[in-house]
């Protein structure tokens, strides 16, 4: 399984994040450049409860909805963690591959895995923000943690474009962080921060990310996600994992 060889690589070729354990003053916001790049296998798995399991099962769904001739897209592909597990998936043949980012240090980086990914199915990737781009005959898509970076008022129309390009029988695999009603939120914040804290991260490292992920990351309610991807054309949603606040869901066509 994909899991073993190229997921264990992407963590040991990342160096360790540090990037807010020396904040003072006021914390810029969040962006995906070099100096994220450099670190993100480390940063992602040691801030998203549920990551290294979410990763090798969007091996596992895959494998279950992909169709021969069809395209698969990962959109919001970062360094390509879910899309060389969508690659390892695929057992049928004549798919392509399409991952897409607007990140060009994050880009850069995943060409290089997938350079050094031994699974056959090509691979295109393409420098767009994925609100431009064109979703055709695809028989899995995927958007792990990606959607909640997207402006609110773009979710539906992307997802309805998702949803039209996807064949009958095809599947949305939707990874988010999710937001709570107040009691909740409070309780689910705190094993957050007790999660990082126990990958190493230090109080002032958690609250110099909080400030500069705020307004970046907008995160939503499960049923708003549930009912937008009804609203755009999907017949069955099914929260399949939660850890936490982070959840993933599989929408079906
Ligand atoms: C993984 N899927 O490892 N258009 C294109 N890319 C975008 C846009 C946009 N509008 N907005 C954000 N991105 C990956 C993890 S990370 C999640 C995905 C995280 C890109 C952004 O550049 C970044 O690479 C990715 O979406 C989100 O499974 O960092 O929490």
């Amino acid at each position: 399984m994909y899991n073993s060889a190229t997921f264990q690589g992407l963590g040991a070729m990342s160096e360790r994040d540090n990037i807010y354990q020396l904040v003072q003053g006021q914390v810029p916001a969040f962006a995906f450049d070099e100096a994220v790049a450099r670190v993100f296998p480390d940063m992602i798995r040691r801030s998203v409860p549920g990551y290294t399991t979410i990763i090798p099962m969007i091996e596992v769904i895959t494998r279950r909805y992909v169709q021969s001739g069809t395209q698969l897209y990962d959109l919001g592909c970062s360094l390509g963690a879910s899309l060389l597990a969508m690659r390892h998936g695929v057992n049928v043949a004549g798919c392509t591959l399409i991952g897409v980012d607007n990140a060009d240090a994050m880009l850069k980086r995943c060409q290089a895995y997938v350079d050094i990914d031994d699974a056959q199915t090509p691979v295109e990737l393409q420098l767009a923000d994925v609100r431009d781009i064109d979703v055709q005959n695809a028989s899995v898509v995927t958007l792990n943690f990606t959607l909640q970076f997207v402006p609110k008022d773009d979710r539906l129309s992307l997802l309805r474009k998702i949803a039209a390009g996807t064949v009958a029988g095809g599947v949305l695999i939707l990874s988010e962080k999710l937001s709570f009603d107040e009691s909740e939120q409070q309780l689910q914040d705190t094993l957050h921060h007790d999660f990082k804290r126990a990958n190493g991260y230090s109080d002032l490292e958690i609250s110099g990310k909080r400030s500069a992920i705020e307004n970046v990351l907008v995160p939503e309610s499960l049923e708003q996600h549930v009912s937008r991807l009804k609203a755009a054309g999907y017949s069955q949603v099914i929260k399949w994992y939660q850890c936490f606040n982070f959840v993933s869901i599989i929408a079906l066509k």
